[in-house]
């Protein structure tokens, strides 16, 4: 299929949503800002170059998941559903989900039409009898189904453990949101991060060679390119600490000096040691997942994790 061009270095327009964000943000006391705008081009590399770490685990221990427990999977979920996986993006995990359960139809729901467009064309080509239904748009705002799946039961694939990147209460709306999408008869398979040793968190959210600190990083290159930013880079160090209360992981971006600088017009200060909160991934216990999910909703009926303990999958039924 033919490949988007590259976007411009500096747009003309400014996205109103990342630019309403990020002042907000860093407006805000402390100063924080959402981790979707993480996701440009270069983030979303950086991202993948992640998840490839060796201390990054969570991919590659959830990919083990899907591959092993493929008959489980098939058993519990039956024939003739409808897969509808919430930020397909650009995800290697689902053709092993696909591969298990043979669904009836598959909807991949992404915010990213260019990423949708490229991995649905390449799912249709791996699963030639398979009807795949992209659905662009924001799965924290009500959205509408495709018509070719109504009368399906559904199944929720909701994987990475993105569910983690939202505070709990955000997280229980969501889950409601999902049930009331899918419907009555549906089910719901979720990955989930678990809480473990600090030091094995903290490697995989700062790693040896620095690619999250890029991942970080390049957020404040985002706004210096998109909203006509001034922000020093190298003003700028990259932070992940285990917040143990609320259990979750944050990442930071911390001043290594004051700074002075402009974003879209405004002016803003930072004292040296000051952060920036770019993100909190937020990690479950066994019982707090299960509790998460009763709260949204949805019944847990199976769960499966690795001999460590480092990741739970779990399927729940609404
Ligand atoms: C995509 C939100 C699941 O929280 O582990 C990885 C994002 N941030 N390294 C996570 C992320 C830094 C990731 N999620």
């Amino acid at each position: 299929m033919l490949l988007t061009e590259e976007a411009p270095a500096r747009p003309r327009t400014i996205d109103p949503a990342f630019r309403r964000d990020i002042l907000d943000g860093l407006a805000r006391e402390p100063k924080a800002t959402p981790p979707i705008w993480f996701y440009d081009r270069r983030g979303s590399e950086l991202f993948e170059q992640i998840t490839d770490l060796p201390e990054y685990y969570p991919t590659r221990t959830e990919t083990a998941l899907l591959k092993a427990h493929g008959l489980d999977f098939a058993r519990a979920v039956g024939e003739g559903r409808a897969v509808v996986e919430f930020g397909a993006g650009s995800s290697r995990k689902t053709p092993h989900l696909l591969r298990a359960i043979r669904p009836a139809a598959y909807v991949p729901i992404d915010i990213s039409g260019d990423f949708l467009q490229a991995s649905s064309a390449q799912l249709a080509g791996d699963f030639p009898e398979l009807p795949v239904l992209p659905v662009v748009g924001d799965f924290n705002q009500p959205l509408d189904l495709p018509r070719e799946i109504a009368g399906m039961p559904r199944l929720g694939f909701f994987p990475g453990s993105t569910i983690g990147n939202m505070e709990p209460d955000a997280a229980v709306d969501l889950l409601r949101a999902m049930r009331r999408l899918l419907g009555e008869d549906a089910m719901l398979l979720i990955g989930m991060d678990r809480i473990k040793d600090r030091d094995r968190l903290i490697a995989a959210y700062d790693d040896a060679q620095g690619v999250t600190a890029a991942f970080n990083l390049n957020l404040i290159e985002r706004i210096n390119r998109e909203l006509e930013g001034d922000l020093p880079v190298d003003g700028f160090a990259h932070r992940a600490v285990w917040n143990d209360e609320k259990a979750r992981i944050e990442m930071h971006l911390e001043a290594v000096r004051p700074l002075h600088f402009h974003v879209a017009g405004a002016c803003f200060h930072m004292d040296a040691g000051e952060t920036i909160h770019t993100e909190s991934s937020h990690k479950y216990g066994t019982r707090d997942e299960r509790l998460l999910l009763r709260a949204g909703g949805w019944e847990p009926v199976e769960e499966w994790t690795d001999d460590e303990g480092l990741f739970g999958l779990v399927l729940a039924k609404a």
